[in-house]
């Protein structure tokens, strides 16, 4: 590791910046050593109805995970990102959208989007919602899905935002598990040129009859105006339903600690999990992280690539930014359409000063070769950020020089849906960088690495990553389930939260993330369960048994390899093979359509009957003559067969 390049920080940058090393030092001595202090300090960066008296209240105690932060304070999250700025900047861009046809975009001020959230708050309130009420939203990256988040916030209601990219099925488990009774979608949605029925999506979600039976009200935003489906008693238009209501909508007060949204996410069960956020700690946090890790400063036009189906959508492309009254940039499309330098195009077109991606899409980019970007003028840029799964040196390397022109600070922020916002990360005027290392801690925040007995480990080393002590964006319970929160965060190593990820420190105490020590794997940046993977697959006639496993792939970071053993009278055949790709699309999404299939006549097992994953593992990164231990497998010759037939080969 000696021969890794530290990437000094930029004196002319720090000296402009929020935070320089001094200053983090300081700042970070202070949130550790006293929360209470630090954090009721920096709580004042938002504006409270009701002041918060209390600060931290919080316990990772195995028997009584309770974490609350300004917990008699009351606020509203809609109010923060929009009311507060309009007398200093109701006529700046608050969001700035740009469509999948490059033809195509929209600045939205401050005031604009201020009535727009009220229309559509009231117009939800006709529809019977409540404060405490769970609104589903299967929406396109239109700005109608900011809009739709920050009217449920405005009156107190919960919005569970389910990626577009899901299916009808994935689509109806989320509704039947928040108990859901409005869904926001869109007729259609358009990326790359192509066109997706959500509306049609949203209507076969219903045929699920937990879901219809939930379910009062769909409202449809109208994006592309093809002809679809309709059902009178059930659909209503947005268009319709806002233009009947005010633009005046009171922000609810609610206390810190009500929930602002869910969001469902991966673990290494089945079923995936609801996390809830609440209010007060989640936006301090989120904008607070955005100010500083971005270095934001007033007037600066700040893109992050995400879908607002996930947590980096919803932290840094609506309410960190926002909060913080910046320009934040929303875009509709995927980076190759019309063609590859659309990123390069999109950059130059705004003026974008901060650009946040992921490693799969930098890696994709650089597979284009260095003129990908189609000589864009890329002058406006002054710091690059990376999300989602470990960045290897070569893709950073390739981002700062061909992207940032080795003159912008690359942030790689390591978090999680789970943390609300960015945990490890260099501040940019701050620490120096070392390519594929997420550095150092943000304030409050006390990582540590434990073996697997829970012992933690000093100095450099490598182990589990915990975090010791609580910070305001945790979130704080799986919805509906609290003893499996407490179960699945903090029964492994007592006392201390459980990331699933493994990481290394070194010398100099950096993190360097090592990717996860769960079942969950992490293709092109998004996170899934092996297990929901493996039920989808074993819900198919022709599949007895399945099992999952991720494996090194050059452009998605992992891919999915898939074994799976027939019931009897299925053949393995090129048409099964083709029929159980379509299946799991279907039943999960697109995001989980196995790479590679291998039809095993048995799997690995122990003598107690557990399929031993590690060498399922081996065999898909083609490292077989590693296998280890293997004395415990009750029948030796499975493993050979599978080495034969192995289609993973280097
Ligand atoms: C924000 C987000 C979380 C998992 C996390 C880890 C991986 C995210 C990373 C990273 C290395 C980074 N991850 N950022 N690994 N370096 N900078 O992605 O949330 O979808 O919940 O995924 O992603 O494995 O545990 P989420």
């Amino acid at each position: 590791m000696s021969d890794i390049k530290v990437h000094p920080v930029n004196p002319e940058f720090a000296a402009k910046a929020h935070i320089d090393n001094a200053k983090y030092q300081t700042m970070y001595d202070q949130s550790i050593n006293d929360p209470d202090a630090f954090w009721g300090e920096h709580g004042k960066r938002l504006d409270w109805f009701t002041p918060f008296t209390k600060v931290k209240n919080t316990s990772f105690d195995l028997h009584n995970v309770d974490i609350r932060w300004f917990e008699d304070g009351t606020l509203n999250a809609s109010y923060n990102c929009l009311d507060r700025h309009l007398e200093e900047r109701g006529d700046q861009t608050a969001i700035i959208w740009e469509g999948d046809d490059p033809s195509e975009s929209e600045h939205i001020s401050y005031r604009d989007l201020h009535g727009r959230v009220c229309r559509l708050a009231n117009a939800l309130r006709g529809q019977g919602v409540k404060k405490g009420d769970v609104v589903t939203l299967y929406m396109p990256m239109i700005p109608e899905a900011a809009v739709a988040m920050l009217a449920c916030a405005r009156i107190g209601a919960v919005h569970s935002v389910v990626f577009g990219g899901f299916s009808p099925e994935a689509l109806a488990n989320r509704i039947d598990g928040a108990e859901s009774t409005v869904v926001i979608t869109s007729d259609f949605s358009l990326r790359g040129g192509k066109v997706v029925p959500l509306k049609a999506n949203v209507d076969k979600a219903l045929t699920d009859p937990a879901a219809a039976k939930l379910v009062k009200t769909v409202v449809v935003v109208q994006r592309t105006g093809d002809k679809l489906a309709w059902d009178d008693s059930r659909d209503v238009w947005y268009h319709d339903i806002t233009a009947a209501a005010s633009a005046e909508c009171e922000a609810e007060p609610v206390l810190a600690e009500d929930p602002l949204f869910i969001l469902y996410t991966s673990g290494s069960t089945g079923k995936p999990k609801g996390l809830k956020h609440t209010t007060g700690g989640y936006l301090v946090y989120a904008a607070m992280t955005h100010e500083y890790v971005f270095d934001y400063k007033p007037g600066d036009i700040y893109w992050c690539t995400a879908d607002v189906g996930w947590v980096t959508g919803h932290s840094y492309i609506v309410y960190g930014p926002l909060a913080n009254g910046a320009t934040t940039l929303m875009f509709e499309g995927v980076p190759n359409y019309p063609d590859s330098s659309r990123f390069g195009r999109v950059i130059e077109k705004h003026k974008v000063n901060q650009f946040y991606t992921a490693p799969t899409a930098i890696r994709a980019l650089m597979q284009q070769g260095e003129d990908v970007l189609g000589n864009a003028d890329l002058s406006s840029l002054r710091l690059l950020g990376s999300v989602g799964e470990p960045i290897n040196p070569e893709a950073w390397e390739w981002y700062n020089r061909v992207v940032g022109k080795d003159s912008c600070p690359i942030v790689d922020t390591w978090w999680q849906t789970e943390t609300g916002g960015i945990m490890i990360t260099p501040l940019p005027g701050a620490i120096n960088t070392k390519p594929g290392s997420a550095t150092r801690p943000f304030f409050g925040v006390l990582p540590a690495l434990v073996d697997n007995e829970g012992k933690e480990l000093e100095g450099a080393a490598d182990g589990n990553l915990v975090i010791k002590d609580s910070w305001p964006g945790q979130s704080r319970s799986i919805w509906g389930d609290h003893e499996r929160f407490s179960q699945t965060y903090f029964s492994t190593f007592k006392g201390f939260y459980t990331t699933g990820d493994g990481a290394r420190r070194d010398a100099d105490g950096y993190y360097w993330i090592t990717g996860r020590v769960d079942d969950v794997i992490n293709v092109s940046g998004h996170r899934m369960g092996t297990a929901e993977v493996e039920s989808a697959l074993v819900a198919h006639p022709a599949v007895a048994e399945a099992a999952v496993v991720g494996y090194p792939h050059n452009l998605k970071g992992q891919g999915i390899y898939v074994y799976v053993t027939l019931q009897s009278g299925f053949d393995a055949s090129d048409e099964l093979l083709k029929e159980l790709r379509t299946w799991v699309r279907s039943e999960i999404g697109p995001i989980a359509s196995p790479d590679l299939i291998q039809f095993a006549p048995g799997m690995p097992k122990t003598r107690s009957g557990k399929i031993m994953r590690r060498i399922l593992r081996k065999i898909a990164e083609d490292d077989y003559g590693a296998l280890g231990d293997t004395s415990t497998l009750a029948d030796p010759t499975v493993v050979d067969d599978l080495i034969e037939n192995r289609l993973n080969r280097k």
